[in-house]
C-alpha cells in the first residue's frame, strides 16, 4: 500500500518535503551537523563534491573522502529539526519514491553527528574530543514512538531519583550508540562518556541570564550521578534524538563531540573553530582507515 500524501510528502519534482533529496543524492554514509557552515569545512578536504542543495537550515553536500562517499547535511539546533533529518533519511533508503511503499529489503546508514558540546567532568577538559557511548535524553522525542525495548529504563529510573526529577519535564529516555562505530572510531586520543541531551541551551542546561531556573543545582546533581560506573560528561542538543531513531530505524549512529566549554570550570577553548576542524580532520581519518 503506497504511503498517503499527507504521512510521506514528496516535492513536486519527487524529492522528500524537507531536506529535498531524492534517493540518489545521498550516501550510505551520512555526517551531521548542527551549523550549516560546518557542512563546506567538512568538504572542503573532500577529493570531489558531486552535489550540493540547500533548504532551510538543512544544507546537503555528497562526495567523496580518499575515495569513500559520504553525505554531509547540516540539521541546525535540536531535538525536533532530528526527528524531521533521520525519518527523512530513513525515507530516502527504505521508501520506494515511484510507488511510494515500503521497500522489501531495509538499509542501514551510517550516521556520524560531529558536533560542538559542553563538559560537565573537570576530566574533560576544553579542546578535547568526546564519543558519546550513549546518551540520556531530556528532550521527549523517544517517547512519542514505541521504543521501550531499545531504551535502558533501569539507568533513566536510578537517574530520575537522583535528580528528584521535576514531573513537568518530559521523562528522561536512555539510548546507546552503534557499538561497530564507536570502536571504528575510539582512539587514545578521545574521551568515552554519556551525553546528556538537552531540549534548549539556557535553562535547559542550568545557564541563568535572567531567568530563574526551576532547579539550580541541576549540573552539580547531572555531574554526582553514576550509574554501573559511568558518569554523564557533556551537554548537548542532538545526540538522544539521533542515537534512539537510529537504532529503531535500524542505522548505526555515533556522536562525536568537540568540547568546546567544560562547566564544572567555567572554561570556554580559546579557538573552538580549531577544535571543531581537528575532530573533522580525526572523524574522516577514523571513516577510512
Ligand atoms: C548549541 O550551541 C548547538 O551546538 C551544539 C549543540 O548540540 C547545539 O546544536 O552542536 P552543534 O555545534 O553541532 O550545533
Amino acid at each position: 500500500m503506497p504511503i498517503e500524501a499527507s504521512e510521506f510528502i514528496q516535492n513536486n519534482d519527487g524529492s522528500v518535503y524537507h531536506l529535498n533529496l531524492l534517493p540518489e543524492h545521498l550516501a550510505k554514509t551520512v555526517i551531521l551537523v548542527g551549523d550549516p557552515h560546518r557542512v563546506e569545512r567538512i568538504t572542503r578536504h573532500f577529493d570531489k563534491v558531486e552535489f550540493k542543495l540547500k533548504k532551510r537550515e538543512f544544507y546537503t553536500q555528497t562526495g567523496y573522502y580518499k575515495g569513500k562517499r559520504i553525505s554531509v547535511i547540516s540539521t541546525g539546533i535540536g531535538p525536533d529539526n532530528i526527528d524531521i533529518v533521520l525519518n527523512e533519511l530513513d525515507a530516502l533508503v527504505n521508501i520506494d519514491f515511484e510507488t511510494r511503499e515500503l521497500k522489501d529489503e531495509i538499509s542501514s546508514l551510517d550516521i556520524i553527528r560531529i558536533g560542538t558540546s559542553g563538559s560537565i567532568q573537570k576530566e574533560v577538559p576544553v579542546d578535547s574530543f568526546l564519543i558519546s557511548e550513549r546518551a540520556i535524553g531530556f528532550d521527549g522525542l523517544l517517547h512519542f514512538y514505541e521504543s521501550e525495548h531499545i531504551q535502558d529504563t533501569e539507568f533513566a529510573e536510578v537517574f530520575s531519583q537522583h535528580l528528584d526529577w521535576f514531573k513537568k519535564k518530559a521523562a528522561p529516555y536512555v539510548v546507546d550508540g552503534s557499538e561497530n562505530l564507536i570502536s571504528r572510531m575510539e582512539s587514545s586520543r578521545v574521551h568515552k562518556g554519556v551525553t546528556a541531551t538537552n531540549i534548549g541551551f539556557y535553562g535547559p542546561q542550568g545557564r541563568i541570564l535572567r531567568l530563574a531556573l526551576q532547579d539550580n543545582k541541576l549540573n552539580d546533581k547531572l555531574a554526582s550521578f553514576s550509574f554501573n560506573n559511568k558518569k554523564i560528561t557533556n551537554l548537548e542538543m542532538e545526540t538522544s534524538a539521533i542515537y534512539g531513531l537510529s537504532k529503531l530505524l535500524g542505522h548505526n549512529a555515533i556522536s562525536m563531540n568537540a568540547i568546546i566549554a567544560n562547566r564544572a570550570a567555567g572554561t570556554f577553548s580559546k579557538d573552538p573553530r580549531n577544535t571543531v576542524d581537528e575532530l573533522i580532520q580525526y572523524s574522516l581519518e577514523q571513516l577510512v582507515k
